[in-house]
């Protein structure tokens, strides 16, 4: 593959492992950066050379732009892999490293862009043939606001143009609460995003929060890789992830699937990317797209046998992608498990050392974390360890070896949420798959037994 000789990865954690395991299977030298509070991090020790970019606080170190170029320069890297999270999703970020002449293993700058407004986005995927959220057409000023909740019908929804991950939205349920609802999202997004603008979408009651892997090659080739159904999540943190979505048979999936592939087409879209949408009674809407790798990516990779990372940097250093679609099988079932330092019930940061450590293994088990026993988590970051991935033949048999692996799974010294696991695969709701987007925040209200 031409272009990419060495690639520094701007992240730390199990993402920084998994983007680093990839490169060294390409042949790709490794640059890892990292925070002073992260010495001692295991994407640190793999990386074939290391740089300190500052102090612990993200936005002194991960964020900081110009020690990231900075170390670029330095190590002689000619691409940088964001991860997630952090820079991943910076047109500027992308901007800059194009100017220095830094291949940005991601979507080009405009795409970041048009996908980080909610409104263009949501203009872009219509245009695209994408099926959206019935709803304003732009954005909603408190004037019409009335008017256009009335044509859309009640309930509504208000959301911030610059928002996504569920920050700055407001339900109005009828004509009296339109006014109060539009001026709460105004000045909650002002102040959390510094963009007061805000749409209007129909409410949804009761969806599934289903999304589509896209990997285009920026040429007008596109492939889309299935779905993840990630309806199993807390206060806008996903929790658990299936591939495929128990809701959905095979003509949903490769309808859907093969509008956002031709979408991406159309778009010229460059790099991995997931078409989020809500799903009720049978129909999608398009929600927003999020243009990085995402965490839950690997079950995806476990029913495509498909390595996404690999596709990020083939399609950045244009060697084009590594199958077509007709090429793609889809085998089993998957479901990926969030192991965050955190306590199982009320989510409080559980940071410290970690003392005996002991990862599961055995056939269709994969671990991704950069914790190993005596690791001191430090308390600056997200509290995301390590991800379960477990694969089985049928949804059956992958639930029965989640619930041996779970057994098998120590992880001392500081709390976990392997206990809500444990919980959770004994759930008849969750082994009926028959779940929505409320149904865990629902079953965390309940007293526990
Ligand atoms: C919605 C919705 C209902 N109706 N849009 C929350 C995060 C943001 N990305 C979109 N979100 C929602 N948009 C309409 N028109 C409900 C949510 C929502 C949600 C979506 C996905 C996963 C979890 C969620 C939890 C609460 C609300």
């Amino acid at each position: 593959m031409p272009l990419i000789s060495k690639v520094l990865i701007a992240n730390r954690g199990e993402i920084a492992l998994r983007v680093l395991r990839a490169c060294k299977e390409l042949g790709i030298a490794t640059v890892a950066v990292h925070s002073t509070a992260d010495a001692d991090a295991m994407h640190v020790r793999l990386a074939d050379e290391s740089v300190c970019i500052g102090p612990p606080p993200s936005r002194d170190s991960y964020l900081n732009i110009h020690q990231i170029v900075a170390a670029c320069e330095i190590t002689g890297a000619d691409a940088v892999h964001p991860g997630y999270g952090f820079l991943s999703e910076n047109a500027k970020f992308a901007d800059i490293l194009d100017a220095h002449g830094i291949t940005f293993i991601g979507p080009t700058a405009d795409h970041i862009r048009i996908m980080g407004d909610k409104i263009t986005a949501k203009e872009t995927a219509k245009a695209l043939g994408i099926p959206v959220v019935p709803g304003s057409v732009g954005e909603v000023l408190p004037e019409n606001a009335l008017q256009i909740a009335r044509e859309i019908g009640f309930p509504v929804l208000i959301k911030a143009t610059a928002g996504g991950g569920g920050r700055g939205m407001k339900v109005a349920r009828n004509e009296d609460e339109v006014e109060e609802a539009v001026s709460t999202a105004r000045s909650e997004a002002a102040a959390a995003f510094g963009n007061d603008a805000v749409y209007m979408e129909k409410y949804l009651g009761k969806p599934r929060h289903i999304e589509i892997q896209v990997v285009g090659d920026g040429e007008g080739n596109a492939i889309h890789l299935g779905e993840r159904d990630c309806s199993l999540q807390r206060r806008h943190q996903k929790v658990w992830e299936e591939a495929n979505s128990p809701a959905l048979n095979v003509e949903q999936r490769m309808k859907i699937g093969e509008i956002c592939a031709d979408a991406m087409r159309k778009l010229k879209y460059r790099g991995a990317g997931t078409v989020e949408f809500l799903y009720e009674n049978g129909e999608f809407y398009f929600i927003e797209m999020n243009t990085r790798l995402q965490v839950e990516h690997p079950i995806t990779e476990a029913i495509t046998g498909i390595d996404l990372v690999h596709e990020q940097i083939r399609v950045a250093s244009g060697a084009g992608l590594s199958v077509t679609q007709d090429e793609i099988v889809f085998q089993g079932h998957a479901i990926e498990c969030r192991i965050n330092a955190e306590d199982p019930r009320t989510f409080v940061p559980s940071p410290g050392t970690i003392t005996h450590f002991h990862a599961p293994g055995g056939l269709g088990v994969r671990v991704d974390s950069g914790a190993y026993q005596g690791y001191k988590i430090p308390p600056y970051y997200d509290s995301l360890i390590g991800k379960l991935i477990v694969h089985g033949r049928t949804r059956v048999e992958c639930m029965m070896r989640l619930r041996r692996v779970l057994d098998e799974f120590v992880i001392d010294g500081i709390k976990t949420t392997l206990p809500l696991f444990q919980d959770l695969i004994n759930n008849q709701d969750i082994a009926n798959g028959d779940y929505d987007i409320h149904w865990l925040e629902n079953y965390l209200a309940q007293p526990a037994d």
